[in-house]
C-alpha cells in the first residue's frame, strides 16, 4: 500500500531542506489530491487546498447527539472516522446563558460512551463521569441549566480508559454560550468562525489511525473543523475566531504568518477584562482563546495564514476578498471579573502530576474518592509537573483562577488571565489557582487532559460536600 501523509507548504521546504527523507510520502490536497509514488511528496498548491468547513448549529435546547460512525473527508479519499451526527466535529450546539438544555445522547459505538461537557458546570449525573457509562445501543438525556458566563465551551466522551480512542476517531464538537448583552459590538454571524484544532495520523491504506502512547498520541497534520490544510475567503474586515484545542495531546502555539497581531479577548471562561494583542498564543489540548483578527488593512487578493509556531504548520490559509469593512470599532473593554477571595487561612492542596498516569502517587480508581473539599470554600491548588510534561490540567464542577507560575515559563500569561478550566503545566512548573465549587454537591474530576495520560490514569476523583 502507498504510504500517505499530508504536508503543508512550510513542510515542503523542510522536506527538501532535508534531503527528502520521507521518501514515499504524498499529500492531500482538498479534492486535488496529487498521488505519486515518486519520492517527492506533492503538496497542495493554495488553490487546491479544501475549504474550510463550518459545523452545522443546533440548538442545545432539544439537541440529539447519536455517537456512531462517520467519515473523515480527506479530499482523495474518505477515511472511516466516528462522530456525533455523522460528522466530525460534530454540530455545534448554541445556548444562552440562564437557558435549560436537555440533550439526548444515544449510542450507536459497539463500546461504552458518556459526554462530558467540558467548561460547564453541571450537576454530577449530567458530568459524563465514567461511572454512568452509557452502554452500546443505550441512551443518555443530559438536562442542566446553563449557569455560568458565555463562553465557547466543548463536548467529548469521558469513558473509563477510552477517551483518547473516541475523541481521536472524531468524537469531539463544541458548545457555545452566548450572552448577547456582554457581547454586543463584537463582530457576529459569519464573522464568527469557530476553529477546532487537532491532528491527524493516517495509517499505510489511508485511514485514520489510532496509537495509543504513554507520552500522548500525536499526528503529523493538522485538521481544522475536520479539514486538512484548510482555507477560507474571507472579506477585508474584522473577524473574531473562537479557537478550540480538541487534540489529544499536542500544545498548539498560535500565530499570524505576517506578524500581525492577534487581539485576544477571552478564554475558557469566556471575556477577559480587557483586549490584548498578542503575537503568539499557546494552547494546550482542552484550553479556548478568542481572539479578533482584524484583516480590514489587508489588500485584497492578499493571502495571510494561521499558523502553528510549534510544529510550523499552516493551519488555516486566507484569502482576503470582497467588500472592506473598515468601520468596526470593537469594544476594548468588558465585564469586571472579580477575584475569588482568598483568606489568609485559606485551605491549601498540592497536586503533583507524576510521569504518565499518576497524581501525587496514585492512579485512577473509579470508585475511589480521593479527597473532599467543601462547598463554598475559597482553596488555593498548587499543581506542579514532575515529569512526563505538558500536563494540561482540567477540573469538572468549577472554573479557577490562575494565581501565578514558578519555575519554567515562570509567568501567567495574558491568555490565563479571568476564569479558566483548563490550565497548561510544563516540566517545572508549579501553578497555583484559587478555586471555589458554589453550584453543586456530587463527586467530579481532576485531571491531566493529555487524553494518554487520563485513560491511564492520571485522574483523581473528589467529592464537594
Ligand atoms: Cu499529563
Amino acid at each position: 500500500m502507498t504510504a500517505f501523509r499530508i504536508g503543508s507548504p512550510i513542510d515542503r521546504r523542510e522536506f527538501l531542506r532535508h534531503g527528502g527523507r520521507s521518501a514515499g510520502a504524498i499529500a492531500l490536497g482538498g479534492g486535488a489530491l496529487l498521488q505519486g509514488c515518486g519520492s517527492n511528496p506533492t503538496l497542495p498548491e493554495p488553490e487546491t487546498r479544501p475549504t474550510l468547513r463550518t459545523p452545522r448549529d443546533i440548538d442545545a435546547a432539544g439537541a440529539l447527539l447519536a455517537a456512531g460512525a462517520a467519515e473523515l473527508d480527506l479530499g482523495s479519499h474518505a477515511s472511516r472516522a466516528w462522530g456525533y451526527n455523522g460528522a466530525l466535529p460534530g454540530p455545534t450546539l448554541r445556548a444562552r446563558v440562564g437557558d435549560h438544555v436537555q440533550i439526548s445522547v444515544l449510542n450507536q459505538l459497539s463500546e461504552n460512551t458518556t459526554v462530558h461537557w467540558h467548561g460547564l458546570v453541571v450537576p454530577t449525573a449530567m458530568d459524563g463521569h465514567p461511572a454512568d457509562a452509557v452502554p452500546p445501543a443505550g441512551s443518555y438525556v443530559y438536562e442542566y441549566p446553563v449557569v455560568q458566563r458565555a463562553a465557547m465551551n466543548w463536548y467529548h466522551p469521558h469513558p473509563h480508559g477510552r477517551t483518547g480512542q473516541q475523541v481521536w476517531r472524531g468524537l469531539a464538537g463544541a458548545l457555545i454560550v452566548a450572552d448577547p448583552a456582554a457581547e454586543r459590538g463584537l463582530p457576529a454571524g459569519d464573522r464568527e468562525i469557530p476553529l477546532l484544532l487537532r491532528d491527524g495520523l493516517l495509517d499505510d491504506s489511508g485511514q485514520l489511525e489510532y496509537r495509543r502512547r504513554d507520552s500522548g498520541m500525536v499526528g503529523d497534520f493538522p485538521l481544522i473543523n475536520g479539514v486538512p490544510y484548510p482555507a477560507i475567503t474571507l472579506a477585508p474586515a474584522l473577524y473574531r475566531l473562537r479557537v478550540l484545542n480538541a487534540a489529544n495531546a499536542r500544545v498548539f502555539r498560535l500565530g499570524m504568518s505576517n506578524a500581525s497581531r492577534m487581539t485576544l479577548i477571552g478564554n475558557d471562561g469566556g471575556l477577559l477584562e480587557r483586549s490584548m494583542d498578542v503575537n503568539a498564543i499557546e494552547l494546550g489540548p482542552g484550553e479556548r482563546v478568542d481572539v479578533l483578527v482584524d484583516l480590514s488593512g489587508e489588500a485584497t487578493g492578499s493571502r495571510i495564514s494561521l499558523r502553528c509556531l510549534r510544529a510550523r504548520w499552516d493551519l488555516l490559509e486566507v484569502y482576503v476578498s470582497g467588500e472592506r469593512d473598515q468601520g468596526w470599532g470593537a469594544p476594548s473593554a468588558f465585564a469586571p471579573i472579580p477575584r475569588l477571595p482568598v483568606s489568609p487561612g485559606a485551605r491549601r492542596r498540592e497536586f503533583r502530576f507524576e510521569g504518565h498516569r499518576r497524581i501525587n502517587g496514585l492512579e485512577y480508581h473509579m470508585d475511589r474518592i480521593d479527597f473532599r473539599v467543601p462547598r463554598g470554600d475559597t482553596e488555593i491548588w498548587g499543581l506542579e509537573s514532575s515529569g512526563g510534561a505538558p500536563h494540561p490540567v482540567h477540573v469538572h464542577g468549577a472554573s479557577f483562577q490562575v494565581l501565578s507560575r514558578s519555575g519554567g515559563r515562570a509567568q501567567v500569561f495574558p491568555w490565563e488571565q479571568g476564569w479558566k478550566d483548563t490550565v497548561l503545566l510544563e516540566d517545572d512548573e508549579r501553578v497555583e489557582v484559587a478555586i471555589r465549587f458554589d453550584a453543586y454537591a456530587g463527586v467530579y474530576l481532576l485531571h491531566c487532559h493529555k487524553l494518554e495520560h487520563e485513560d491511564a490514569g492520571m485522574m483523581l476523583n473528589f467529592e464537594v460536600t
